[in-house]
């Protein structure tokens, strides 16, 4: 656990969060940087926050520094500015609106036209709460990891599964929501396209620390294996600073 008077690092990441409105891009970066869920507005343009978090086995020391994204159409050409220089990538959609996955495609053009080439993505299944109260978040999918079979507990809720079962009555009065995107269809995506893979709830606070982290480690792994120059801006690290010594502020 780390203290939140301790700001030494070892590492400074640039992310940057995208996908479309409402999925809950801000929420997510509340929830990382503030440890809360509150009401968000509609952001305009960009937002940002950062936080220090303990990464690998090593606990390696890094400060993410988070460039929140408005989803908005009329955004766009602005966010875009955003990606270039990233380290790190939220995709995020909504597992309860289909059509926040199926914009998923576009946004990915998006960051391979923009973001640098060896960013790391990880896709971000948000509002988990609201379809699946009870469910335990589930673990962090990476590609060329262990793949759930499709009868095991990672495919409940999926849409095949859900269109032989009889819809729950009491959904829509209890605020709860059916799911849209199944986990299975949702981490084949990521398998296929190479992005990592997280289910989420801002809401409760499911996940969140683990997209930041899987993708930060993902990132430190190619520094290790030098397929990520150490550079500015996507990547600092403590010993090509200067005599601030790694203190952040
Ligand atoms: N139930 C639930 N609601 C969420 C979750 N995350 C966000 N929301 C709600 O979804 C709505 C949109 O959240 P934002 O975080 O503002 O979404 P955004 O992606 O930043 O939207 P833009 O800034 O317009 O691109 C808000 O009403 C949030 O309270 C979640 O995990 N669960
Ligand atoms: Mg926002």
């Amino acid at each position: 656990m780390l203290s939140r008077m301790d700001t030494s690092w070892d590492y400074i990441l640039k992310y940057v969060i995208l996908g479309d409105s409402a999925t809950g891009k801000s929420s997510l970066l509340i929830r990382l940087t503030d440890e809360r869920f509150d009401l968000t507005e509609p952001t305009l343009g960009v937002e940002f926050g950062s936080r220090i978090i303990s990464v690998g086995e090593d606990g390696k020391r890094v400060k993410v520094q988070c460039w929140d994204t408005a989803g908005t159409e009329s955004f766009r050409s602005i966010t875009r500015s955003y990606f270039r220089g990233a380290a790190g990538a939220l995709l995020v959609y909504d597992v309860t609106r289909r059509e926040s996955f199926e914009h998923v495609t576009s946004w990915l053009e998006d960051l391979r036209k923009y973001a640098d080439e060896n960013v790391s993505i990880i896709l971000v299944a948000n509002k988990i709460d609201l379809c699946c109260p009870n469910q335990q978040p589930l673990p962090s999918i990476q590609y060329g990891h262990p793949f759930p079979a499709p009868d095991s507990p990672l495919s409940a809720g999926s849409s095949r599964s859900r269109s032989h079962s009889p819809s729950p009555p009491s959904k829509s009065s209890t605020g709860l929501k059916p799911r849209a995107v199944s986990t299975m269809e949702g981490a084949l995506f990521a398998k296929e396209y190479g992005l990592l893979y997280v289910e989420t709830s801002a809401k409760e606070g499911w996940g969140v620390t683990d997209a930041f982290e899987w993708t930060a480690r993902e990132v430190l792994e190619k520094v290790r294996k030098g397929e990520m120059e150490r550079r500015k801006p996507a990547v600092r690290l403590k010993d090509a600073e200067t005599s601030q010594g790694g203190k952040c502020c």
